[in-house]
């Protein structure tokens, strides 16, 4: 039985340590929404939200998913009594459209509580199976060709499994190429954030030749049906990330074969019910998923690596550690990841790192306290 009592927002600014840039925009530093969760004994645990600040890689931004879960969310789920977190996402779909990270905020934020009410570290709460993640580097577009090829090659000797280049029109195939010449046989993929169209569908095949593991979202955010055209014309399999903001996303996915993989990331998809839903769908169709993340501080990233141990994650996740991003996290111990590349599952019960809650009024900039009642 879970029953919310009291929720707090706090927005908080991390400056990121070096810029990240994508081909819908650059961040310098990260506007991140946490929430204080507390129930009626008193039990209180921690959740992100992972919009960012700009309505740039789904309708929403941090300041839609503040008013959302202000004015929508909170009424719904404070003072309820839940006999599992299972069913927060149902009463918050009930008659409540889109808003998914809004309602992804507190729904895993439900989940933590559960899993700290019961001793129980939050990943065998969701079902997880495994101790440790394999891990990717996800490299933000670069300036040249060779400023890739550097910052590729020290990811692999830093032991990430995997290395994910973000290109666009103009940092694509001559990108890629370095890449591929420069690490022979390294795990490379692409993500391109929706940066084409199908009328590029000859410049994206020359991709094919690279022996990438995926090509992530190339097309529309929101987009299916033009994915499935673009497969059938590639070798290399699209993952898809921004179009899947649902079980039937997925069914979609399958059904017109417009993509091969999934990036789950339980954030875009409304929490953990619905990415438990995702996943046990993408393993009984054979689809691989893994864990992607939107630059979450520590707590976010708790939340990643608990759904990344499910034993359908069979794809490195990206699930950088701390220092990647953040000059100091807001979680102790701070994220980590092993010479091979692995981060290791907290056994501890909830998230499974303790909240620096110093770090975090050093950083917050705004605060409201919501009620029962
Ligand atoms: O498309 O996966 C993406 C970051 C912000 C928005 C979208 C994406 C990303 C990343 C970063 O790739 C992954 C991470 O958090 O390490
Ligand atoms: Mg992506």
């Amino acid at each position: 039985m879970t029953c919310l009592a009291q929720l707090s927002l706090r927005e908080i600014r991390l400056p990121l340590r070096e810029p990240f840039r994508i081909s819908s925009g650059e961040v310098t530093e990260r506007r991140i929404m946490l929430l204080e969760l507390r129930d009626a004994d008193g039990v209180t645990v921690w959740s992100e939200g992972v919009a960012g600040e700009q309505p740039n890689y789904s309708p929403e931004a941090i300041d839609t998913v503040w008013i959302a879960v202000t004015q929508w969310v909170a009424p719904r789920v404070l003072g309820r009594e839940f006999a599992q977190p299972h069913d927060v996402f149902p009463v918050l779909e009930a008659d409540f459209r889109g808003n998914l990270m809004a309602k992804a905020a507190v729904e895993m934020g439900m989940w933590v509580l559960e899993a700290q009410r019961q001793g129980v570290p939050l990943a065998r709460l969701l079902g997880g199976t495994r101790e440790a993640i394999a891990t990717g580097i996800s490299l933000g577009i670069q300036a040249s060709p060779e400023a890739l090829v550097l910052k590729a090659k020290a990811a692999i000797a830093e032991g990430y499994r995997k290395v994910k280049i973000k290109i666009a029109p103009g940092y694509d195939v001559s990108y890629v190429r370095a890449a591929r010449e420069a690490l022979p046989d390294a795990p490379l993929m692409a993500d391109a954030n929706n940066a084409y169209t199908l009328h590029d569908i000859d410049l994206l095949a020359q991709l094919d030749e690279f022996n990438l593991m995926m090509i992530e979202q190339p097309l529309a955010w929101d987009d299916v049906v033009q994915h499935a055209t673009l497969q059938k014309r590639l070798r290399t399999p699209i993952c898809l990330d921004e179009s899947i903001t649902s079980l039937d996303k997925a069914r979609d996915m399958v059904a017109l074969d417009a993509g091969r993989i999934v990036n789950i990331k339980p954030g875009r998809v409304g929490g953990f019910a619905s990415s438990l839903a995702i996943h046990d769908y993408c393993v009984s169709q054979d689809i691989p998923v893994w864990c992607g993340g939107m630059l979450e501080s520590g707590i976010g990233r708790a939340c990643n690596v608990a759904l990344a141990s499910l034993p359908g994650f069979t794809k490195p996740g990206d699930l950088s550690p701390s220092a990647r991003y953040w000059a100091r996290d807001v979680v102790t111990p701070e994220w980590t990841m092993s010479s091979d590349g692995m981060v290791q599952v907290p056994t501890q019960a909830g998230l499974g790192v303790a909240v620096d809650v110093d770090r975090i009024d050093e950083l917050t900039v705004r605060r409201v306290v919501l009620q029962m009642g």
